[in-house]
């Protein structure tokens, strides 16, 4: 980015009111966006940092209809949850708005109306799926049927779990309501679509060319492969009582698509705060040396980088973002996280266990945050980086230096006298940190940020061990006052530059020190502390997690693991009887994976070739999840091999892998207890 940039609006992905947060939220958006809104902050510049929470479509009247409770219920309840999750680890948003606010409303339907009275929609009438009996259309997530690409009998009317494919709903055979049960029927119905088509010559121009080197990969390869597969118009209205009321006469029962609403959402809540203090909020979003920067997770992206950029652009008075850095997922003991299935750290609970240490979980999850790749949160990992560098050098570190200025002057910060190379090198590393540690961070780089930060506190540690001042003492007062001088001036340099991450610790360090945070720029100074200046007595940064504490989060999960098995509905019904006859067709036969790759565009397929014993095939699976390809070569699986031949994602699987389906939906392949020769048979 080159422009000249005299404000920062960052923006962190609303939070759908459908449930609490956990520490994949934390990890992929709000950790981030958070040391980087309090990162400029201390760099002096002007920030505003908005989110909220996204209380529009279907997940909200999903999760209302589970619990039984009205959607303004559900929203009232989880806006707060959130909210309160957020202040308490120290997320400094300058206001956490939400969309059902009637300026929110406001917001979004004039957006809309303006959109439509420069003739920027397309309108058109299509058939969609309706239920007679709850007497309303039936969002994609509210249709189920068979899948008709792997004949999966749970699909939704938007995606099949199973495979993958993403679907229409008019894709699916025998489609269900999910409302009533009963068969949707067709009918006609109105909408208005955004023409992304039209805008992408331009999008290509902006993104592809305009953002090759300063977006990053995955944000930027996601974009292209989006615009090089062709952009197709996208309706922006839906037919749902839960939502922004389309302002449009004979519009009546239709609202805005939640993804057109949710965005305009930061714009609202800008509004809000600027009325709360009497200032203006078009310098925000209007003014060209605005930088507009959208924190998110990557199944956000679309929406951020296209979307919602057509919709600013084609309304013609709005800045555009200047970067988007996605983040991929985070995963927890090598399981997705998943609400649904509990299979999550809340964070209210996560407080309630850990009381006080906020910044332990905001460090182990930036330390491993999914920054290029999906990543995995382990409780053991939690407990190592605790111990092994918050405590050990960290907290080592600050506390040696204050104790021991309290044990050998008093509470006094001591003067300096004669500086030795050993002196010169730290105050070396001290000068070049701040800009080392800005480096990384103006990258987006926040683990490396992170990392680097920590370099210096290794530092600081290594020299007190290096002058062993605790030796000097009987001999060499004047000696021990220089290192204990600059040690100090290392401690609180790693309160101002760790701010950003740690805020808890750092306030701390601040007290400690009886020191104001003078911002970044004073940062890599050997004077921010001036001699006899007094400190108050060394304060416990971190603690020793025991073994015993991690082992009872384990079992924790491990419990969630087995409610959610007994929870599963009894083992399937028996299917009905048939004869030997029809049992001898199924050829079934012990094969070994030769090659195994990822399919393109498929989450869920594998492509395997397979050694059948009569032949070499190729065979589509569903075990992304489960294997890498790297680790199937090798392996004997159990195939189908007469199965007719079914085209999937553009290619054709010759056969199927049998597959065992665990009670709680997880799946493992079928195999033989002992090798055996490739294409033996099953009878
Ligand atoms: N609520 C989706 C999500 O929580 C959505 C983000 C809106 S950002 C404008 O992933
Ligand atoms: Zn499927």
């Amino acid at each position: 980015m080159h422009k000249e940039v005299s404000r920062y609006t960052l923006t962190a992905a609303l939070p759908y009111a459908n449930g609490p947060v956990h520490i994949g939220h934390l990890a992929g958006v709000y950790v981030p966006a958070d040391i980087y809104a309090r990162y400029l902050r201390s760099k002096g510049k002007e920030v505003l940092f908005v989110c909220g929470s996204d209380e529009h479509g279907v997940p909200i009247t999903i999760r209302a209809r589970k619990e039984g409770v009205s959607p303004q219920e559900i929203v009232d309840k989880y806006h707060k949850i959130i909210k309160n999750a957020f202040a308490d680890f120290g997320i400094s948003f300058d206001i956490y708005s939400r969309t059902s606010s009637p300026v929110h409303a406001d917001t979004a339907a004039a957006f809309f109306k303006t959109l439509y009275d420069k003739g920027e929609f397309i309108e058109m009438e299509t058939e969609q799926y309706y239920d007679e009996q709850a007497g309303q259309f039936l969002a994609d997530r509210y249709i189920t049927g068979t899948c008709p690409v792997c004949g999966h009998e749970g699909a939704y009317g938007d995606q099949c779990e199973a495979c993958g494919s993403s679907l229409s709903p008019t894709e699916l055979k025998n489609p269900k309501s999910a409302l009533s049960g009963s068969a949707p029927v067709l009918r006609k119905t109105k909408h208005w679509y955004l023409p992304l088509d039209r805008y992408e010559p331009w999008l290509r121009q902006w993104i592809v060319e305009g953002h090759k080197d300063d977006w990053k990969a995955n944000v930027y390869g996601q974009c292209k492969s989006w615009i090089d597969q062709g952009l197709q118009p996208r309706a922006v209205t839906r037919d749902l009582d839960w939502g922004v009321p389309v302002p449009l006469p004979g519009a009546e029962g239709k609202v805005l698509y939640v993804w057109f609403d949710a965005p305009i959402g930061y714009i609202s809540a800008t509004k809000e705060w600027a009325a709360a203090r009497q200032t203006a909020w078009q310098p925000w979003w209007q003014d060209e040396k605005t930088s507009l920067i959208h924190f998110i997770g990557k199944d956000n992206i679309v929406f951020h980088c296209i979307i919602f950029p057509s919709m600013l652009k084609q309304h013609d008075d709005f800045i555009l973002p200047d970067n988007v850095p996605a983040n991929e997922f985070l995963n927890l003991e090598g399981d997705k996280i998943s609400t649904s299935r509990n299979w999550a750290v809340w964070l209210h609970e996560y407080l309630e266990e850990f009381p006080g240490k906020q910044d332990v979980l905001r460090y182990v999850l930036c330390a491993n945050a999914p920054e290029t790749k999906d990543n995995d949160f382990t409780w053991k990992d939690f407990q190592a980086r605790n111990n092994n560098e918050l405590v050990a050098i960290l907290g080592n570190f600050v506390n040696r230096a204050v104790v021991l200025t309290h044990k050998y002057f008093d509470g006094r910060v001591p003067q300096r006298s004669a500086l030795y190379d050993i002196d010169e090198e730290l105050i070396g590393e001290l000068a070049k940190a701040p800009d080392y540690i800005a480096e990384s961070l103006d990258k987006f780089r926040f683990r490396e940020a992170l990392a680097r930060y920590l370099e210096l506190a290794r530092a600081g540690n290594k020299y007190l061990a290096d002058t062993e001042p605790w030796k000097l003492i009987k001999d060499d007062k004047e000696r021990v006052g220089t290192i204990l001088n600059l040690a100090l001036q290392v401690v609180a340099n790693l309160a101002i530059l760790g701010e950003p991450f740690l805020p808890f610790t750092a306030r701390k360090i601040f007290a400690m020190l009886k020191l104001e945070n003078q911002g970044w720029q004073a940062g890599g100074s050997i004077d921010l502390l001036a001699g006899d200046q007094e400190i108050n007595k060394a304060e416990l940064l971190f603690e020793k997690i025991e073994d015993s504490v991690v082992e009872k989060q384990l079992e924790k999960l491990q419990n969630t693991k087995m409610e959610n098995q007994a929870q599963q509905a009894a083992p399937a019904a028996q299917k009905a009887e048939i004869s030997y006859d029809d049992f001898a067709k199924l050829d079934m036969r012990i094969g070994t994976i030769v090659a195994a790759e990822a399919v393109p565009k498929s989450k869920k397929l594998l492509k395997l070739t397979i050694d059948t014993g009569i032949d070499q095939r190729t065979v589509l699976s569903g075990i992304a999840q489960l294997f890498s390809p790297e680790e199937l070569p090798g392996k004997q699986v159990t195939v189908l091999v007469n199965l007719a031949p079914r085209k999937m994602m553009g290619m054709v699987s010759q056969g199927m892998v049998l597959m065992v389906e665990d009670a709680d939906g997880s799946l493992r392949m079928l195999v033989p207890e002992q090798p055996v020769q490739n294409g033996s048979t099953i009878s």
